[in-house]
């Protein structure tokens, strides 16, 4: 009598294994590997120009996330943001966010952001934040990180214990994508002929006097900041290189 009710026990047992299996199976869980617990840009290799958006995506592994600081570098003469950077909603008290012109005359960017009680603190494969870069420099073919400082980056989980992490950092490619012809030299409308005529200089006109956070140069375009200076203003020095190449080309 035992023995059949065991087998019966087991049966069951078998029988709900069965049912519920392939329901894993087909639906894997919503808890990622414990190794892919991070944050990570996304895209992790972006070409600009045209102007893109970056997104800081995190991987919580299944706990929920109240609090994380995240600490970013790039070379802001080749590398500039083109927008303020954008938290994720769910963790609604900013406690320090970089601005745009401090991010792009430092390369230095600090993101602290915390859950307030009546946010839902966001759990698993999330965006943290996304910000606008685009190119910022006239030089052609080069490669420039966004580098995360692991170090003084910091992830906490509801029960206010850290959360371990890696961090991968994204390549930006830099005016690789669309080759300006001349576009160094004052060619600012990177027209085919590389001529620096009436069209090039009325860009110019428009933009002298500004900064280089100051002006949007639209995608397929040069920036007037041909020659770099400490605060990327766009001054007498970039006129003379247009002034020097007026009325030829290539
Ligand atoms: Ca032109
Ligand atoms: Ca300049």
């Amino acid at each position: 009598m035992l023995k059949k009710s065991a087998l019966i026990f087991y049966g069951l047992v078998l029988f709900l294994a069965g049912l519920v299996l392939p329901v894993f199976a087909q639906y894997p869980t919503a808890t990622p590997p414990i190794s892919n617990i991070g944050v990570y840009f996304s895209p992790q290799t972006a070409t600009v120009p045209p102007e893109t958006t970056m997104r800081i995506m995190m991987n919580s592994g299944g706990r929920g996330v109240s609090f994380a600081r995240v600490v970013f570098n790039f070379d802001p003469s080749l590398i500039r943001l083109t927008s303020e950077i954008t938290p994720n909603p769910n963790l609604s008290t900013v406690v320090e966010k970089t601005s745009m012109a401090t991010a792009n005359a430092s390369g230095h960017v600090v993101i602290v952001i915390a859950a307030s009680p009546s946010d839902i603190p966001p759990n698993g494969i999330f965006e943290f934040a996304s910000f606008g870069i685009d190119s910022n420099t006239s030089l052609s073919n080069l490669t420039g990180d966004i580098t995360f400082d692991i170090l003084d980056g910091q992830i906490v989980d509801e029960g206010g214990s850290q959360i371990p992490a890696t961090y991968v950092n994204a390549s930006i490619n830099i005016n690789s994508g669309s080759f300006c012809p001349r576009g160094s030299l004052g060619n600012l409308n990177c027209s085919a002929d590389g001529c620096i005529d009436t069209a090039d200089y009325e860009i110019f006109r428009q933009a002298f006097g500004k900064t280089q956070a100051e002006i949007i140069v639209p995608s397929g375009q040069a920036s007037p900041d041909l020659v770099q200076d400490n605060n990327n203003i766009i001054d007498t020095a970039d006129y003379e290189i247009i002034r020097a190449n007026f009325g030829s080309c290539q």
